[in-house]
């Protein structure tokens, strides 16, 4: 993709709810903090930030988000009629855009989408409420495109993973944004028409751990438990009855 783009790279899509206007940048510290400051200032819903680097990129709970030149880092704002399972929804659409590419990849509870046995991309989505119709969220999609070994520190080697990676091939980036937008506008319209409770077998179908062992860290305990089903709620239920709906860490086993 040339950077920054020389004409619109979403031109041609039929798009119902995500359209832009798309804010470029060549390096931000987070574009999900740029895309509230552009929210709260009035940004329509659909507004994109897209950046080509973030130096500050943030995970869950406070962790840091790895986001060289390379990946394709973007928010988006949105105005959703309530936000269970938005996350989620998300994932969906980033695994859908992946396996369009060839990639086989799969969902992982509650926000992560791997493939090869290692993580390709992250949703960050993150409500704000100004106590009236302006409330809004911006949904994060950090997804590694065309990262190798040496883009990641030495701690996410064994972890992470890309798109060129797990094709052998690089991804035009420019084509990569617009099937993500294509599947996120997709994806959304069935979320505000229906809600999230419609998603779930498609979701359930692309996400391997649920019948499997899982290891969970939340609050400071730590317990394994068998997953066995996503709630209409965006709950990860378990075996023994337990609803999961956030957690600080979870591990597959
Ligand atoms: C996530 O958090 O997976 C959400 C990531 C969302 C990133 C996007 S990029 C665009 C937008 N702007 C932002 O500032 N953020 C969003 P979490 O589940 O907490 O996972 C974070 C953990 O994943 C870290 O603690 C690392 O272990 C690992 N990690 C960090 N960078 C990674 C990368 N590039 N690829 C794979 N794993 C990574």
């Amino acid at each position: 993709m040339c950077w920054p783009p020389c004409e619109c790279p979403l031109e041609g899509l039929e798009l119902r709810r995500i359209q832009g206007p798309v804010r470029w940048l060549e390096e931000v510290d987070s574009t999900n903090r740029l895309a509230r400051a552009w929210a709260l200032e009035g940004a329509p819903e659909g507004a994109l930030v897209v950046a080509r680097r973030q130096t500050a990129g943030r995970g869950r709970r406070g962790r840091a988000w790895h986001s060289p030149e390379g990946g394709l880092w973007l928010s988006v704002v949105l105005r959703p009629p309530a936000l269970e399972g938005l996350s989620l929804a998300m994932g969906l659409a980033v695994a859908r855009t992946c396996r369009e590419l060839g990639v086989e990849a799969e969902i992982r509870w509650p926000n992560d989408v791997w493939a090869g046995g290692r993580k390709l991309a992250g949703v960050l989505a993150e409500g704000h409420s100004t106590g009236g119709a302006d409330d809004f969220a911006i949904a994060g999609l950090g997804i590694n495109a065309n990262l190798h070994s040496s883009h990641f520190p030495p701690e996410l080697e064994g972890t992470a993973t890309s798109l060129a990676r797990e094709r052998g091939q690089e991804v035009d980036l420019r084509d990569l944004l617009r099937r993500t937008v294509q599947q996120v506008d997709g994806v959304y319209a069935r979320f505000t028409a229906g809600g999230f409770a419609p998603l779930v077998p498609e979701l359930a179908a692309l996400c391997p751990m649920l019948g499997r062992p899982v290891e969970v860290e939340s609050s400071g305990d730590r317990w394994v438990g068998v997953a066995s089903r996503i709630a209409p709620d965006g709950a990860l239920e378990l075996e023994d009855g337990r609803r999961l709906h956030q957690v600080e860490r979870l591990r597959v086993l």
